[in-house]
């Protein structure tokens, strides 16, 4: 007890993350108990806790007490021992997530109660690889020289920062949740599958999927409290840190998803901002994208920065209070929008001149739409016998690629594919869209490509109608193309065409080209010859 006791008095110097006194006096009791010591020091370096546990395990004081600690990060870290020196465990790194701690460092105990290795890690900003923690190499307590002040300072700077590339990092696992208001079952598991198809896209593994039928989605939490619960327990159970929403979550919502569960909570929007964001490659594709992310943060960095930022009463590293960096983040981030949308109004000034050159050459453009992943680049790749990108992916194609496409009678159009449309898509995107999709003015033809196997395929085609008419082409002439027929019996796709009147094709498999291209030719040419083409041309009446 007197030992113990000791400790509660012990002090480090502020930037030493631990020293080797302090490590040598928790080992050396830690041996003589059998039983792992543990203490909590503020970021003066004082001792605020000594914890005692049991041979394999330690519990913290109260969650409650600790929660009212400042700053994103507790201010507190975590220096204990392990009879067995087995480096930090699951349990340590949890407390270290869930507690928000500045750090956590395990010291293993030797047989004569000296210091083995210590192994340290803290939480870190997402970085790349998805990962939330960041670990030290493990070494000896005495040559742990980390300059602790000016780490912590770093680390907090760089976690209060707004950043503008991804939520989500490529091989990141997480819970997906939907929460339906009255929509039905099988709408329901629509959503959840399509959303589950956009989280792969995003390189995120599903680790679970939460559903929740209720009369009304929560407007604080949008689940109810115990599917709250339930979904904290299951993220914290599997070791998830990342909550995908499939509906779009107000400000105000995900500010008290966050306090609660102090977890990150994205929502759907955010997801295929995200995928957007990894996909872009060119200049103008990455600069919309950006900009989209930058117009939908910016209400949601205001709220999460008050929650975040107006705790640290003292301010960051002596850059005056939270509310000064945080007029400094705002900013920052206005001017960077205002900075974008200068550049992006120059490059769509320059897309006109290019355009208005080809008007000129008069030459025919046929236009690609569809619902992501329907196969529009592959139907490009087969009409045009091109090499262009094809993956079973959302959003595979972001940046329109025209190419030149011969018809059978020596006429010359340009064939261009678009970036895939899905449902509701938020208005953000919808102006990310619209510079790639400033192509689609110039089109005389959209060829709707539509997956025919899909088991909702009125629900797509109207969600691509939808996103058209928001862009003002409803009244370009429309053909629609029922692709990979070849995943279907021959009657039933030969009906399902019939029905809505459109081709049927398997872009794949090459199949119904040449009545896909008689029909094109046709409703391209009605105006001049229409009449004598249809009475004419034998493709033509293969098409009809
Ligand atoms: N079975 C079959 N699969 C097809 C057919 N057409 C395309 N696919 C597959 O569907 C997936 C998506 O094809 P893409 O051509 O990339 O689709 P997209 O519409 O361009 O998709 P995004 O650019 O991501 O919006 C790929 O795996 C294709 O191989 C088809 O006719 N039959
Ligand atoms: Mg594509």
């Amino acid at each position: 007890m007197k030992a113990l006791e000791r400790l509660m008095r012990r002090r480090l110097s502020a930037d030493r993350l631990v020293t080797n006194e302090l490590a040598r006096e928790l080992t050396e009791l830690s041996g003589e108990i059998r039983r792992q010591v543990g203490v909590l020091l503020d970021r003066a370096g004082s001792v605020q806790h000594v914890m005692v546990g049991s041979p394999s395990s330690t519990e913290l004081p109260d969650w409650g007490r600790l929660r009212a600690g400042r700053g994103r990060l507790r201010g507190l870290r975590l220096i204990k021992t392990h009879l067995a020196d087995e480096g930090l465990t699951r349990d340590d790194l949890t407390d270290l997530a869930l507690l928000r701690l500045d750090a956590v460092v395990s010291v293993g105990v030797r047989e004569d109660g000296l210091p083995a290795l210590a192994h340290a890690a803290s939480l870190c900003a997402a970085n790349a690889d998805g990962r939330s923690t960041a670990k030290l190499p493990p070494c000896h307590p005495a040559e742990l020289d980390l300059e602790f002040s000016a780490f912590i300072r770093d680390l907090e700077n760089e976690l209060a920062l707004p950043t503008t590339t991804h939520d989500v990092g490529e091989g990141e696992r997480a819970i997906l949740v939907s929460v339906t208001a009255g929509r039905d079952r099988a709408t329901l598991e629509l959503h959840v599958a399509e959303l589950r198809e956009l989280a792969r896209a995003a390189g995120v593994t599903v680790v679970d999927v939460i559903t929740q039928t209720r009369p009304a989605v929560d407007p604080r939490t949008v689940l109810g409290a115990g599917k709250l619960s339930d979904l904290a327990i299951r993220c914290f159970q599997s070791d998830v840190d990342l909550v995908i929403f499939d509906q779009d979550i107000t400000p105000t919502q995900a500010r008290s998803l966050a306090e609660r569960m102090e977890l990150r909570v994205i929502d759907r929007t955010q997801l295929i901002l995200d995928i957007f964001a990894q996909r872009a490659s060119t200049g103008d594709g990455k600069l919309q994208v950006e900009l989209a992310q930058l117009r939908y943060r910016m209400p949601r960095l205001a709220q999460r920065a008050d929650l975040s930022l107006s705790r640290l009463a003292g301010g960051i590293g002596g850059r005056g209070p939270g509310e000064t960096k945080l007029e400094n983040d705002r900013r920052r981030v206005r001017d960077r929008i205002t900075r974008l949308e200068r550049e992006a109004a120059r490059l769509t000034d320059q897309r006109e001149g290019r355009r208005r050159k080809r008007g000129r050459r008069s030459v025919p453009v046929l236009s690609i739409v569809g619902y992501t992943n329907a196969g529009k680049s592959t139907l490009l790749r087969t009409l045009t016998q091109s090499d262009v990108h094809v993956e079973d992916k959302m959003f595979a194609t972001l940046d329109p690629v025209s190419r030149r496409l011969r018809f059978p009678r020596e006429r010359e159009v340009i064939i261009t594919d678009t970036v895939g449309f899905i449902r509701d898509l938020p208005p953000d995107l919808v102006a990310a869209f619209h510079a790639t999709l400033e192509e689609l003015r110039d089109a005389n033809l959209l060829l709707h490509v539509v997956d025919a196997a899909s088991p909702e395929i009125d629900r797509r085609i109207q969600a691509v109608r939808q996103v058209l008419g928001e862009l003002g082409f409803e009244d370009k002439p429309e053909l629609l193309v029922f692709n990979q027929i070849d995943r279907l019996p021959r009657d039933e796709s030969d009906a399902l065409a019939r029905r809505y009147g459109a081709v049927p094709v398997s872009a794949l498999e090459a199949r119904g080209m040449p009545q896909l291209l008689a029909r094109a030719e046709e409703m391209l040419w009605a105006d001049d010859e229409g009449v004598a083409a249809r009475m004419s041309a034998p493709l033509a009446a293969l098409g009809a």
